[in-house]
């Protein structure tokens, strides 16, 4: 029923490959971020949103809620709402509700199951609404569905996942949205705020020790998908804040001097030697703003929860 518009890259066993073994090879080993999500990553880190510690899903959750009518007015009548990495797709629905007759949703997203559940779910609930699922990592550059209605679009991409990227990255991702919604469109943006150090390690670092599962899970799935016998127990999940990046990194520290290996290829980790697993940018309000404008947008409005924790941007051209 739905056409997809490309084939997956993201679950390619070579990709996943290359990238480990490339990343361990450098003097500060690293291995990008998205592989921390496979299926077990995945809902590790919806348990993760449910923390106590974990505050940016519950606030920005809260604004929206808030901001209902002000969303309604930003984004006008019969808005096409087009959501980058939709994964569950929880706070669409809220947001989806908020706008006044809503014509489209186009959910983008390289986890297949969510993706399509999340399409669904839409169409059931929204009955009129027009849904086309791009089954497309949000980073590589491609072009909207054809056969789209009318209407102004809305990009929305929430969950502070723009954290994510590092300054380039982010940038050439807000222009590619600006691209994809055109002169007339709008975004809607999700940012966690720098705040005290030790409310941010101890949301990446929570009490009940999921986001250190969530970490390690991806020691696990390289030795169960590439065949690697990584130790667990030797590594540990550590959570740091790095000042001049403005970002909560989540590193696997070694507890001792020890090997590795992935098929042929063996890499020797030292005792506290890490392996960069995330780092999660924080911005304020007028660093944000000036990303946003460097990316061709003026920020419309900046709406924060009580605490002042998350804030969601309203974007214009
Ligand atoms: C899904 C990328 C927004 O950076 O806060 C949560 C991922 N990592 N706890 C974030 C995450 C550790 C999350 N994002």
């Amino acid at each position: 029923m739905h056409d997809l518009t490309a084939p997956l890259s993201h679950g390619d066993y070579n990709l996943f490959r290359s990238d480990v073994v490339e990343g361990l090879s450098r003097p500060q080993k690293t291995i990008p971020c998205r592989w921390l999500y496979d299926e077990r990553g995945s809902d590790l880190f919806e348990e993760i949103t449910r923390l106590e510690d974990y505050y940016p899903t519950r606030a920005e959750t809260a604004i929206l809620r808030a901001r209902q009518p002000e969303l309604q007015q930003f984004a006008g009548p019969g808005p096409i709402l087009i959501e980058y990495g939709a994964g569950a797709g929880v706070k669409t629905e809220l947001v989806l509700e908020s706008l006044a007759e809503p014509r489209g949703y186009v959910p983008i997203d390289v986890a297949h199951e969510y993706l399509l559940q999340t399409a669904h779910r839409m169409e059931r609930r929204f009955r009129s609404l027009w849904v086309r699922p791009v089954e497309r990592d949000f980073m590589s550059a491609f072009e909207m569905p054809t056969g789209m209605p009318a209407g102004r679009r809305v990009g929305f991409f929430p969950g502070s996942t723009i954290g994510n990227l590092d300054a380039a990255e982010a940038e050439a991702f807000l222009s590619q949205m600006l691209r994809h919604v055109g002169p007339d469109g709008a975004a809607i943006v999700g940012v966690d705020l720098v705040k005290q150090v030790e409310t941010l390690l101890r949301a990446y670092d929570d009490s009940k020790g999921v986001t250190a599962q969530f970490n390690l899970n991806l020691l696990a799935r390289i030795n169960r998908e590439l065949g690697g016998d990584f130790r667990l127990d030797h590594f540990r999940h550590l959570a740091k804040w790095n000042d001049a990046d403005r970002a909560v990194e989540m590193h696997l520290l070694s507890l001792t001097d020890q090997w590795a290996s992935i098929g042929q290829r063996r890499f020797q980790f030292r005792e506290g030697e890490t392996i960069h697993t995330e780092s999660s940018r924080k911005y304020d309000r007028e660093g944000f703003g000036a990303l946003a404008e460097r990316a061709g947008w003026r920020v419309s409005q900046a709406w924060k929860d009580d605490k002042r924790l998350f804030c969601v941007f309203a974007l214009s051209p």
